[in-house]
């Protein structure tokens, strides 16, 4: 019986014995749904096997939504907790472990899938390629990232969260503080993810800078593409130094390691180093491809080309760079001394610099263009007030003696998320809007979309404008309750009622796409936007060749050219298509990676060694077996491609 004790959670309560209940409930759902329709044959064959970067990006957004929901849960419970003084609904403890699982589901395992998604979505269609450079990797990468979310989501019914923040400082997360195994499951499903995402971050390169269609020099990538390229270079610098670090944290907990304790020569604070060398940059990892997607958005709606794309690249380049140099402002009260403050408040302010250059040539773009107001444009003018205020008030943190005074308070929080909500979800959103006739063939309902962006952005702004003030008045982050006389009360209620009207934001998403399916014409053709880049060339839904006939570029703006400057655009023949095989290795290698961390987590090192081999195995597979792939013949190309453009305008 002492064995099975550790599975148990160490502070369980109603809510959690109910989701349990739910998620028993929803799998058997979904295996008799599955059993019942006969779909487990193409679950298999078109999804789990796939190696599509389409329907890759297309698992990869369902998971971000999903996750959404799962951070978003995290999210009204805390805000619940905190609308009135003294309340009873969590105690310390839970609330300790909603917070860290909120952070972290939301920065990794959702708005990082959401960039995913657009990336793998977008990229090679951008570029005029068939598919990633590796695309049996680029599955490998999806798997390696879901199993990870998955074992971070199933900390809270077996073994216990962690609590111990995102950010996981020790000594907290040591096993002296953080004693339930929540803290293994956060080592690990950053880990396991993490693989995945360094793995995206090598391919993505790769595939940019080898498979551009001819034609397209690197001047010539549409600025979405330059986005994620600049935006991988960074996964690729900045994601070993977490893999290092998570490595040194695991030590610490399961073999008695002292590299980040406080006694025997640990230094708790190389952590905090670690945790932000990776952690400033992932910030630009994230806002760079979201960056890239207003960019796209901007000129189509405004029907001009981008201003000033060199001085686009330029800043977006010199962010990447200037990124790894601004790490220290995240603890300027820790004692490092005034010189490297300033030096630190100097580089983050530095960053303010590159970050203006691209707004301004945003809003050049806009100068004399002829404005479309969509729902994506929508969100982009919405972005810039709410993102201007995260962005000022980052310049304020950035200013190490005044950080003082707002360090660890909700000032902080306040300011991050105003600028990652209107900086990321907001740009996704957009993003998801945008190119959704491109994924799916309809469009989402633009009264619906337009409705609920204002109610998000208003949302938004009250829910987490109040934190300023409460901040600035001394209400500290991560305290789970506060008494009636701080005064606190009245700030922290409007706050829930905006995390009240986000959850009706994000529910409203979610029934605009069962509205559209149901409802949209499906005739909108394979450009409904008149839209300018190359990915638009393509018939939608896409086929899973993507071009039957490579693309020649000559400017940025490839398709442009072909409606509207007598640009050539297809002047080859058709040719038979070579095209990679399915393969069930990188699903299997999930699994198994997954089994791995599961073991490793509550430390039973028998299955260790076992998913140890198993994974060993599968790369040798890799290596041994013969794979050339296959080709799609010219007639097949022509049948699909009559099938697709016949039955569109
Ligand atoms: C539904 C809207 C949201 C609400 C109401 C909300 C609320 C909160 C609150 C109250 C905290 C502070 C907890 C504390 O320190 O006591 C917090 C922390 C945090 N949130 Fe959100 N949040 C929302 C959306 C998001 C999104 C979209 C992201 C990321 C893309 C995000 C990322 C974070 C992060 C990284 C933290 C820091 C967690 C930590 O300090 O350990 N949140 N959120
Ligand atoms: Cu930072």
């Amino acid at each position: 019986m002492d064995y099975f004790e550790r599975f148990a959670i160490p502070h369980p309560s109603p809510a959690i014995y109910a989701s349990m209940v739910a998620i028993g409930l929803l799998l058997i759902a979904i295996i008799v749904g599955l059993t019942y329709f006969k779909k487990w044959g193409y679950l298999w064959r078109e999804w789990l096997t796939t190696v599509d970067h389409k329907r890759i990006g297309i698992m990869y957004l369902i998971s971000a939504i999903l996750m959404l929901f799962r951070g978003g849960a995290d999210a009204i419970m805390m805000r619940a907790q905190m609308a009135v003084p003294d309340n009873k609904l969590l105690d310390a403890q839970h609330y300790n472990e909603i917070f860290t699982t909120h952070g972290t589901v939301m920065i990794i395992f959702m708005a990082m899938p959401f960039i995913m998604a657009f990336m793998n979505y977008i990229v090679p269609l951008q570029i005029g390629a068939r598919d990633v450079a590796f695309p049996r990797l680029n599955a490998l990468s999806f798997w390696l990232f879901f199993m990870g979310a998955m074992l971070l989501n199933i900390s809270f019914v077996i073994g216990g969260s962690p609590d111990a923040g995102w950010t996981n400082y020790f000594p907290l997360a040591s096993n002296e503080f953080s004693q339930s195994v929540g803290t293994n499951y956060y080592l690990f499903a950053l880990q396991i993810s993490g693989l995945g995402t360094l793995i995206t971050g090598i391919n993505m390169i790769v595939t940019i800078l080898k498979m551009r269609a001819p034609g397209m020099t690197l001047m010539k990538m549409p600025m979405f593409t330059w986005s994620s390229f600049v935006a991988n270079v960074i996964i690729v610098f900045a994601f070993p130094v977490l893999t290092v670090a998570l490595v040194m944290g695991t030590f610490d907990r399961l073999f008695a390691t002292n590299f980040f304790t406080t006694s025997n020569g640990g230094m708790d604070m190389l952590w905090a180093n670690f945790f932000w060398v990776w952690g400033h940059p992932e910030v630009y990892i994230l806002i760079l491809p979201a960056f890239g997607l207003y960019s796209e958005i901007i000129s189509t709606f405004s029907g001009r080309n981008l201003y000033g794309y060199k001085s686009m690249v330029g800043s977006m380049v010199i962010i990447s760079f200037l990124s790894f140099l601004v790490w220290t402002h995240h603890f300027f009260t820790m004692g490092q001394g005034a010189l490297t403050n300033s030096i630190f408040s100097i580089t983050t302010m530095a960053i303010a610099v590159p970050t203006g250059v691209k707004i301004f040539n945003w809003l050049f773009t806009l100068w004399k263009g002829k404005i479309v107001f969509t729902t994506p444009m929508l969100y982009f003018m919405l972005f810039i007030p709410t993102f201007t205020i995260g962005g000022v008030t980052g310049v304020m943190l950035g200013m190490s003696a005044t950080d003082y005074q707002y360090h660890n308070t909700m000032f902080l929080v306040a300011h991050f998320h105003m600028v990652i909500i209107p900086g990321v979800v907001f740009a996704m959103l957009a993003g998801l809007h945008y190119y959704w006739p491109k994924m799916f063939g309809f469009m989402l309902n633009e009264k619906i979309g337009k409705v609920t962006a204002w109610i998000i952005a208003i949302s938004t702004m009250l829910a987490f404008m109040p934190m300023f003030f409460s901040g600035l008045d001394g209400q500290a982050r991560r305290m789970y309750t506060y008494s009636a006389s701080t005064g606190f009360g009245m700030w922290n209620m409007i706050s829930f009622v905006g995390a009240i009207g986000l959850t009706i934001g994000f529910i409203l998403i979610v029934y605009n796409v069962y509205y559209s399916i149901r409802y949209a014409p499906r005739n909108v053709g394979s450009d409904p936007w008149d839209a300018r880049t190359l990915e638009w060339a393509t018939p939608s839904s896409v086929p899973y060749y993507n071009f039957a006939k490579v693309p020649h570029v000559i400017s940025t703006e490839a398709l442009w050219d072909a409606k509207y400057r007598q640009h050539d655009l297809f002047p080859e023949q058709y040719e038979n298509i070579h095209m990679p095989n399915n393969s069930g290795v990188p699903f299997i290698l999930g699994c198994i990676f997954f089994a791995w961390g599961f073991s490793f987590v509550f430390g039973m090192w028998i299955p260790t060694i076992v998913t140890t081999i198993g994974i060993f195995v599968c790369m040798a597979h890799r290596s041994l077996e013969k794979d050339p792939g296959h080709y799609v013949s010219v007639k097949k190309v022509k049948a699909t491609e009559s099938k697709l453009r016949g039955s569109q305008s």
